[in-house]
C-alpha cells in the first residue's frame, strides 16, 4: 500500500444529510416524497444521475431544460448548507489518521463524485490534507465506473494495486475494485457487502489492519 484515495461525502465529512435535505425538497416541490433508505441509493451518484433516479421514483417526466433547471436549484439549496460549513463537522478520527498516513510516507488524493468538492474543502480547511484532488468537474463517468479512483490513483502516480480507496457508498465500492483497488468500507456491514474490511469509522482502523490487506 503507497496510496490511499478517499471519498468525500459520508468519508470525510456528512454532507448525505445536506444532499437528502436538498433532494427532499425538490420532491416535495414536484408533488411528492422519498425515503432515507432509498437514498443510500444516491450516495456516490452525479447530481444528474440522483435527479433522474429521484424522478422515477416520483413518475415525473421534464424536459432536458427542467431538469437543468431543477438540478442547479437543487445545487443552490445544498450550497446554502455547505456556506455553513465549519471544521468542526470533519468526522472523528479522519484528520489524525490521514496524518499518521502523510508520517508514514503514505500519498493520499480526494476521488469524489461532488462538483462541490473544492469548496467543502475550503470549508472545513482540510485541502492541504491532499497530494491530489479529483472531483467531479474531471469524470465523465459516475461511480460505479473507477474513472473517478484512476484518475487519483495516476495523479498520485502509482498502479490502482498499490491503491487502497475509503469508501461509504455501495456504487463506491464497486468502482474501487473494477479499478483494481482494495476497498475499505466506512459505515455498516450489512450494507458494505463487498469491501475488503469495514469499519465504522476512522477512530476504529490502525495502518496494520491496511498492510494486511
Ligand atoms: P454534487 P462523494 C457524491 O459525493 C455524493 O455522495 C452524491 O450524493 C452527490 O450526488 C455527488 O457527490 C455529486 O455531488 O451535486 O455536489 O456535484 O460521495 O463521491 O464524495
Ligand atoms: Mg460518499
Amino acid at each position: 500500500m503507497k496510496a490511499c484515495l478517499f471519498d468525500l461525502d459520508g468519508v470525510i465529512v456528512d454532507t448525505a444529510v445536506y444532499h437528502f435535505k436538498a433532494w427532499r425538497r425538490l420532491a416535495n416541490e414536484l408533488g411528492f416524497d422519498f425515503t432515507e433508505h432509498q437514498n443510500e441509493q444516491l450516495k456516490g451518484i452525479s447530481r444528474m444521475e440522483s435527479l433522474e433516479r429521484i424522478l422515477s421514483w416520483g413518475d415525473v417526466s421534464l424536459s432536458p431544460e427542467e431538469k437543468e433547471t431543477w438540478a442547479a436549484r437543487k445545487n443552490e439549496w445544498y450550497l446554502a448548507y455547505v456556506r455553513q460549513m465549519t471544521p468542526a463537522e470533519v468526522l472523528p478520527g479522519v484528520k489524525d489518521f490521514l496524518t499518521t498516513l502523510h508520517k508514514n510516507g503514505i500519498k493520499i488524493a480526494l476521488g469524489s463524485a461532488s462538483k462541490n468538492a473544492p469548496l467543502i474543502l475550503e470549508r472545513i480547511e482540510m485541502a492541504s490534507y491532499f497530494d491530489a484532488v479529483i472531483d467531479g468537474t474531471h469524470t465523465t463517468r459516475s461511480k460505479p465506473d473507477p474513472e473517478v479512483f484512476l484518475l487519483g490513483a495516476q495523479a498520485l502516480g502509482f498502479p490502482p494495486s498499490d491503491c487502497i480507496v475509503f469508501e461509504d457508498a455501495v456504487a463506491g465500492i464497486e468502482a474501487a475494485h473494477r479499478g483494481g483497488m482494495k476497498a475499505v468500507g466506512i459505515g455498516s456491514p450489512e450494507v458494505l457487502t463487498e469491501a475488503d474490511l469495514v469499519v465504522p469509522g476512522f477512530t476504529q482502523l490502525t495502518l496494520d489492519q491496511l498492510f494486511a490487506l
